[in-house]
């Protein structure tokens, strides 16, 4: 079978072969009980990156954001966050099904807000309104193109919510990307907010797996919510080696997918019919616009998958592509040379 050139997300790595070793022979017990030795390596391995008391393993991404919105808020609390969001967009409508929230979308710069536009948001203490409970901030924002939040408008942001009483919850699905890219440690990301989420199975090889970080008291709630909403696994200690080693080994070579993400933007660029500025790829996401081409994101997609490459048509105008683990030069350069002839 022909293989084919994946950059429809990073979230189709696959486990190497050093990867699978690790995974085989970690040892394993229940972690329902807590006693699953390799789970509570990652854990605290986790809780010491992100210099959060506790950290705890969930199956996936939208699962750490639910259960941190459900374990910060309580039925009719307003969560304020940014249009495009992930937690708001892309997680089925969980946070009014699952928590009873509603939410407050505020416009971003490619995801980014500003501190003057969430302390606009908050909410008058007043029987009429909701209660403003909680803020969510994503970095690097997925749908704002793998933007990097800037640490002056992260701390800006939690400072005011301490003020006004509000929680902050960190999505950072891509943190290690953002890391990756400034050089602000994930830590130094993570101290700006009361919990953080992050994910093993974003262009890190690691099969499945997230985590939530946070103090003790709020972890022990989302324990407890984890329950509830199915998430509590048995021998997870498979899977959580797979995060060790993940992050052991493959956070070092993010740069990589970053370069390659330039790499790419840079020859989108030069394609007729093709909208992107290369100067605003940040990590490993290239978001381009495709209108001018006269042809639709499917039909670009459904020629490149005839040359063996696979994007992901965003939106109606939009293309959407993630370079990750099992990307090289050479898909790059194969990629480029399909889409100089879609858009020839
Ligand atoms: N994003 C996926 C899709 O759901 C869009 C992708 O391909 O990019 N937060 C952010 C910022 C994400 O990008 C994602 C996944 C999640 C949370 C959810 O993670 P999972 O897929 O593990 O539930």
């Amino acid at each position: 079978m022909k293989t084919l050139i994946d950059l429809r997300s990073d979230t189709v790595t696959k486990p190497t072969p050093a990867m699978r070793k690790a995974m085989a022979k970690a040892e394993v017990g229940d972690d329902v009980y807590g006693e699953d030795p390799t789970v509570n390596t990652l854990q605290e391995k986790v809780a010491g990156l992100l210099g959060k008391e506790r950290a705890i393993f969930v199956p996936s991404g939208t699962m750490a954001n639910q259960l941190s919105v459900k374990s910060h808020t309580q039925p009719g609390d307003e969560v304020i966050l940014e249009n495009f969001s992930h937690a708001y967009n892309f997680e089925g409508g969980a946070g009014a099904a699952l928590s009873g929230v509603q939410f407050c979308c505020l416009p971003g710069t490619r995801g980014i807000l500003d501190v003057s536009q969430v302390e606009g948001a908050i909410r008058p203490f007043d029987a009429h309104f909701p209660v403003s409970r909680l803020v969510c901030l994503e970095n690097t924002h997925n749908r704002g193109g793998g933007s990097v939040y800037p640490i002056k408008n992260i701390s800006e942001i939690f400072k005011l919510a301490k003020s006004k009483d509000l929680l902050v919850h960190l999505d950072g699905a891509r943190l290690w990307n953002a890391s990756a890219a400034s050089g602000v440690g994930p830590g130094e990301y993570a101290q700006w907010a009361d919990s953080v989420s992050v994910c093993l199975s974003k262009g890190l090889g690691a099969p499945v797996g997230s985590l939530v970080a946070g103090s003790s008291d709020f972890i022990a709630r989302v324990h407890r919510f984890r329950k509830m909403f199915g998430g509590g696994m048995r021998q997870a200690g498979i899977l959580a080696a797979a995060g060790i080693y993940a992050l052991d080994h493959h956070l070092e070579r993010l740069k990589l997918d970053h370069d390659r993400a330039k790499h790419l933007a840079l020859g989108l660029s030069k394609c007729p019919g093709v909208s992107i500025d290369p100067g605003q790829v940040e990590t490993n996401i290239v978001i381009f616009d495709v209108t001018d081409s006269g042809k639709t994101p499917l039909q670009v997609a459904e020629a490149m998958r005839g040359k063996g490459v696979l994007i992901h048509a965003f939106g109606k105008t939009q293309i959407r592509l993630v370079t990750h683990l099992d990307i090289s030069d050479a898909d790059v350069d194969k990629t480029l040379q399909a889409f100089k002839q879609v858009f020839r």
